[in-house]
């Protein structure tokens, strides 16, 4: 069983969500101000978001596992306040009500509304489906993936996300990670290109006009990490799977790649792979086309993912669907929604494959303390290096 666990829960306007992670490994320094809201601050940001965000902001409160600003190996628990719960508070009432509540049941082409309200017989009000499968839910992902993210740093793992596209604005791809790092906080669409950024906020600006709604692809890079975490001896076992599935996991996530991804099946095994080379005295790879992962294990290169958002599911000038009290046309139900999320889903992804590279490091090399997997990790690198 895997030593990593965690779960979810709570509606999008509900009091609050709340998150339990387990398998953190004791002595880790983890404070929610300094480690957590910074993520989730980043998170709430980018240009083109919905009003919501001006009414949240987001801070975690840790509830247990945690002592005098240290891990204690128990398991932890996050709790995250819907600020704007209370302007819902009849709507989504835990305890039954007299009140007259106007129910939700025309379903909107692309979100989990339909196949939510006939498998769980919420035809009569979607809203039941729409909560919880509201996007919402990544603020907790990403308060979970943040403690991870903290793990991975104190074992010398670090990170960076920006984003690739919004619509058809591709943004220029920038090598040298210092210089991407600086234009990508300085985009209100983290991308690492001005030009770009100018273009996407006048797409963007458009597709509110016209009510309509825009996706795009997004990347996370992971540098530090050992050779051979996840295994080729065993389908679940692999890396790419493992991180495929966390990714593919995220709302609005159509495709996942690695490293050259889509565009190996159009090129020559001359161009596709790594040639293998000493590096001072570790053994290492010249490119890395295959996105730090080979035969479902990490080769020590970077680890590169990128993840393809289909536009937001809500259209201010929506799309044709059926009433379902009565099976007529309709327009779709239309709630307040945000234009362009694809800036918010560089962090989530990021911190979503932060969860899945710990817990296949965690299964690698186990670890009761962070001193215990550092050394480990520590020992595991030296096998890289020549002798
Ligand atoms: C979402 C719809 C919007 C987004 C929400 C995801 O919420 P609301 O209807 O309250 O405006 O703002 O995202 C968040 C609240 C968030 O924190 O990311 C949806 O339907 O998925």
């Amino acid at each position: 069983m895997a030593q990593l666990k965690f779960l979810t829960a709570g509606e999008s306007h509900g009091k609050s969500l709340v998150g339990i992670i387990d398998g953190i490994p004791a002595g880790v320094s983890l404070i929610a101000s300094r480690d957590i809201d910074p993520i989730l601050a980043e998170r709430q940001k980018g240009y083109g978001r919905s009003h919501r965000q001006t009414i949240e902001s987001d801070n975690a409160e840790i509830t247990g596992g945690v002592r005098f600003g240290v891990t204690t190996g128990a398991p932890i628990s996050i709790r995250i306040e819907n600020k704007d719960s209370a302007n819902w508070s009849s709507k989504l009432s835990v305890l039954p009500t007299d009140e007259e509540i106007q129910c939700v049941v025309i379903p909107r082409p692309g979100h989990a509304d339909l196949s939510g309200a006939i498998k769980y017989d919420h035809q009569d009000d979607i809203r039941n489906v729409l909560e919880r499968a509201s996007a919402r839910e990544t603020a907790m992902r990403v308060a979970l993936g943040a403690v991870c993210s903290k793990v991975l740093n104190d074992v010398g793992i670090t990170s960076m996300s920006f984003v690739c596209s919004i619509g058809k604005v591709v943004a220029e791809s920038i090598t040298d990670i210092t210089t991407r790092k600086e234009l990508v906080n300085n985009s209100n669409v983290r991308m690492p290109d001005p030009e770009a950024t100018k273009k996407s906020n006048e797409l963007i600006d458009s597709a509110k006009k016209n009510g309509d709604t825009l996706g795009g692809l997004v990347q996370t890079e992971f540098y530090g990490l050992p050779v051979g975490i996840g295994s080729y001896v065993q389908w679940d076992r692999k890396l790419d799977g493992q991180i495929a599935q966390a990714v593919m996991s995220i709302q609005a996530v159509k495709a996942v790649e690695f490293g050259d991804g889509k565009d190996v099946a159009f090129q020559f095994g001359s161009e596709s792979h790594d040639e293998i080379i000493v590096d001072g005295k570790t053994i290492s790879h010249s490119t890395n086309h295959a996105g730090g992962l080979e035969g479902g294990m990490s080769n020590g290169m970077a680890i590169i993912v990128r993840a393809s958002m289909k536009p937001i599911s809500t259209l201010m000038r929506p799309l044709k669907s059926i009433n379902l009290d009565n099976g007529e046309t309709a327009d779709a139900h239309i709630e307040r929604s945000d234009v362009c999320a694809v800036p918010s889903l560089s962090i989530i992804v990021e911190q979503v494959v932060a969860t899945a590279l710990l817990s296949a490091i965690l299964d690698t090399f186990g670890g009761d303390t962070i001193s215990e997997l550092h050394e480990r990790i520590n020992q595991r690198r030296k096998k890289s290096i020549l002798q």
